[in-house]
């Protein structure tokens, strides 16, 4: 689709100007990342809290913070990983927001981005984060392969989105460390919990599970956690509020 047919041109101009191997030439590409699936294992919390700004579906969420406002807001309230949007064209976010998140937090970090090429997993582990997300809507069996194993052997982590049985099917591969279901209909932009509820059975217990998008209260997390689910994906729900780091501490304790 349009988001998928942007991306390529705007990867495509990116290495023009600087190649994959002057990234690797950056001091964080060299440093050691922290394990996220294995943070939710044994996480209380369980929340990933995501940086967002805006979304098609939303438009504006909030343009009042600082990426180091937000970013020390959701450490301070308990969170386990935090989920930093990086597209620019649609959620108002950059790279330069992941590296703003790595200064300030040690917590796991989380490059959201419509990845569909290795270079732009260069570009994550040079901005600092942890772990990729990968959207099995928009790769191949054999895209979703290479792409996870190249993570793997830069030391990061993938999530791996689904949203229907089919991209879960599709999807399984040993080098996944945590599947994610999206509640959100990337093509209607409905929510509803019932699509990470359904699908849960279907996800091998060797992946850690992470329930996406549209959770806004403690009752829906203790259901979700019922159905298996040990990570869960917030953004709207926190970003929205004039004091984002008291909002996730209350509801977070
Ligand atoms: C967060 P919400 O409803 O809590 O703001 O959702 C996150 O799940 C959502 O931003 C998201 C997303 C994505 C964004 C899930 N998958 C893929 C961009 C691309």
């Amino acid at each position: 689709d349009k988001i998928i047919a942007d991306k390529k041109r705007e990867v495509e101009l990116k290495k023009s100007v600087i190649s994959a191997s002057q990234l690797e030439n950056t001091a964080l590409f060299g440093s050691r990342t922290v394990s996220l699936s294995k943070l939710l294992k044994n996480s209380p919390s369980g929340i990933i809290a995501e940086h967002k700004r805006r979304s098609p579906s939303k438009s504006v969420i909030s343009h009042n913070f600082s990426v180091e406002e937000v970013v020390l807001g959701y450490q301070n309230a308990g969170v386990s990983g935090i989920s930093v949007l990086t597209d620019g064209k649609y959620f108002g976010g950059s790279l330069d927001d992941l590296l703003l998140a790595k200064a300030c937090t040690s917590i796991p970090l989380l490059r959201k981005e419509f990845i569909i090429d290795e270079y732009q997993i260069v570009e994550a582990k040079a901005h600092g984060a942890d772990v990729i997300l990968l959207i099995a809507a928009v790769l191949t069996r054999s895209e979703i392969k290479y792409l996870s194993e190249f993570a793997h052997s830069l030391g990061l982590e993938v999530l791996l989105e689904v949203h229907n049985r089919e991209e879960l099917e599709k999807s399984i591969l040993p080098s996944l460390d945590m599947i994610g279901v999206n509640n959100r209909n990337l093509k209607t932009f409905e929510v509803n919990l019932d699509y990470s509820k359904e699908l849960a059975p279907y996800i091998p217990d060797e992946f850690v599970k992470v329930s996406e998008s549209g959770i806004s209260t403690t009752e829906a997390i203790k259901e979700l956690q019922s159905f298996g689910y040990q990570g869960f994906l917030i953004g709207e729900n926190f970003m929205k509020n004039d004091n984002v780091g008291k909002a996730t501490k209350e509801f977070i304790n």
